[in-house]
């Protein structure tokens, strides 16, 4: 058997793939993405981005009842996008197993939220299973299809970024390719109307019972005694930290994490002087444990903030932990940045210039709020640009709102954006919304969307017209613009803000990082009267050396922005 190093998320792939899995539908979002990603390089898996994660979720619901293997994935946040289908796949069941994975954020490393994905399953009554390392995500997996097959209900797998984001040794093996199971009509199984919603719910509840008696036999948990003073409960990345801060400790490790293997951690309990439960976020296993009668610790000494470390649970227990490194306290801060010539830019400076109030959404753009653009005011969700600079207007009336308008990128307005649009046609709204088309979902890694042309596979698709799509969703009045040509920006922007009727500025230009620039340098000349107006667009590229601005050859893309924002044409481009 063939061992390589693979990320969990490659991991998760490759156990999706050993399973037999058959249709991925997912939509990107760190840290999930990359299954999606390494899945697509599996001929045997048809693989697909959805617009959103309800729609990955739905076409991975149909797979199933169609017969086959199916997994949809999304970061935390996306579960509540797909919390919809999710909660009723619950009642419903499966035909060919299903799992949805979703990854956690502890410490949001690059989400909005750390929301503990643990409750929705819990919520919805499914199991949840999690892989504590790179081996485990491709074990999980293939043992998430037999449960889910077996018990017929979906499961959960979940992830955080530690697990999905480490590397690890795994022994990969052959695909086990599956016939696809009959399709039988079963309107009392797949159709969940009342009457057979509230039959469904009486078996979902047996079967979550069954799965609950049955989970001491489970192979994916693992109860270690050593020394018996401390017992400690845990599951994921956490049973790493704790093996690595007490080695000596009696370890109940869980690899389902709801319903909670209850008999085996009561006798775990019975053999160990005292119960810890150390689990990232909020005291999930705590509770219940503690419903259980058993007077276990975890939140009194532990935070339910950000990630856990082994150094942070030796201290707990022992008071004392090995020095760390520390940051040097000189070094310069070095907050996230748009890059050198990203065609955000151009339209943030702009805004920031006409001092217009943004509704703004999720995406490399969200970075247009930081300075020196400073150029939005709120950022909610996904999709949720749209929907506030609605209700804003209708709370300010039409006047104050003027100069508010929405932003968001391509692949969010797909996501959610659409039907905000077309709430405010038919709701009447008069306000602007500026949708960035930089040909890509440029946040998470440069994943394909409806309007790029190409699938997951990188074969040519259908690409959909944002402006055509506008229109069709009610919008009179669409301007398409060059977000480097600036004058055409500020036109744009005074001119629909000013207007009565619903208006879309669509910015177009690629991302810097899927169409080279000419990558000429630029240079600043004697002409410069060090006014500092380059500086106010916020490139990486230009920096202060000596109280004047300078602009770092290695990093500058190019793209003239600078040249066109100084006042005195003091910038050039190098001549080699
Ligand atoms: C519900 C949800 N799903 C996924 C994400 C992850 N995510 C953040 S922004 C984004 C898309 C960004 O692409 P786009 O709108 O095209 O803007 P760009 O980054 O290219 O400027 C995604 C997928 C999220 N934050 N929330």
């Amino acid at each position: 058997m063939e061992k390589k190093i693979m990320l969990g998320n490659e991991a998760f792939a490759r156990g999706a793939f050993e399973a037999g899995v058959k249709v991925i539908s997912s939509y990107p979002g760190t840290p999930s993405t990359e299954v999606t990603e390494a899945a697509a390089q599996y001929d045997q898996i048809h693989v697909e981005w959805a617009p959103n994660e309800k729609v990955g979720t739905e076409v991975a619901v149909g797979a199933s009842i169609g017969g086959a293997r199916a997994l949809s994935c999304m970061k935390h946040v996306g579960l509540n996008v797909a919390a919809d289908p999710f909660f009723t796949a619950a009642y419903t069941g499966v035909t060919g197993g299903l799992v949805l994975l979703v990854a956690d954020d502890n410490g949001c490393h690059s989400s909005q939220n750390e929301q503990d994905s643990r409750y929705h399953g819990r919520g919805a009554g499914v199991p949840v299973l999690e892989p504590s390392n790179a081996q485990e995500c491709k074990d999980f997996m293939k043992y998430a299809y037999d449960l889910s097959e077996k018990y017929d209900t979906p499961v959960l797998m979940r992830s955080n970024t530690r697990i999905s984001h480490s590397r690890g040794i795994v022994t990969v093996e052959e695909r086990q390719e599956r016939e696809l199971k009959p399709y039988e009509k079963n309107i009392q199984k797949y159709v969940a109307m009342p009457a057979m919603a509230k039959k469904l719910h009486v078996a979902q509840e047996k079967r979550l019972n069954q799965i609950e008696e049955d989970s001491k036999d489970f192979p994916i948990n693992r109860m270690e005694i050593n020394d018996k003073k401390i017992g400690i409960i845990t599951s994921g990345i956490c049973y790493q930290y704790v093996k690595e801060a007490l080695p000596n400790a009696s370890v109940l490790k869980m690899g389902i994490i709801n319903p909670l293997p209850k008999a085996l951690i009561k006798e775990f309990a019975e053999q160990v002087e005292e119960v810890y439960v150390i689990e990232e976020g909020n005291p999930f296993f705590e509770e219940q444990i503690r419903a259980m009668g058993i007077p276990a610790k975890g939140k009194g000494m532990f935070t339910i903030q950000g990630e856990y470390s082994a150094n942070m649970i030796r201290k707990a227990f022992t008071g004392e932990a090995p020095e760390c490194v520390p940051a040097q306290e000189d070094a310069p801060g070095r907050p996230p940045l748009l890059c050198a010539g990203c065609p955000h830019r151009g339209l943030f400076y702009i805004l920031g210039k006409l001092k217009k109030t943004v509704m703004g959404d999720i995406g490399c753009y969200t970075l247009g709020a930081l300075p020196p653009t400073s150029a939005m005011d709120a950022c909610l969700c996904m999709g949720a640009s749209i929907t506030m600079a609605h209700g804003f207007e209708k709370a300010k009336g039409k006047e104050a709102a003027r100069d508010t308008v929405a932003v968001l990128g391509d692949s969010t307005f797909f996501h959610s954006g659409i039907t905000g649009l077309i709430n405010m046609n038919y709701n009447q709204a008069t306000g602007t919304v500026i949708i960035l088309d930089n040909r890509i979902t440029g946040m998470t890694g440069h994943q394909d969307n409806p309007s790029t042309g190409k699938n997951a596979k990188g074969q040519e698709a259908p690409a959909i017209d944002i402006a055509q799509l506008c229109r069709a969703c009610g919008v009179e009045h669409i301007v398409e613009v060059d977000p480097f040509d600036l004058p055409a920006v500020e036109k744009a922007i005074k001119e629909e803000t000013a207007r009565e009727e619903l208006s879309v500025i669509i910015t177009k230009r690629p991302c810097a990082l899927i169409v080279k620039q000419p990558d000429i340098p630029h240079v600043i000349t004697d002409k410069c009267k060090n006014c500092k107006m380059c500086m106010d667009i916020g490139c990486p590229a230009i920096e202060l050396e000596n109280g004047k601005p300078v602009i770092a050859a290695e990093r500058c893309v190019g793209c003239g922005l600078c040249k066109r924002v100084c006042p005195f044409d003091a910038i050039e481009e190098e001549v080699k």
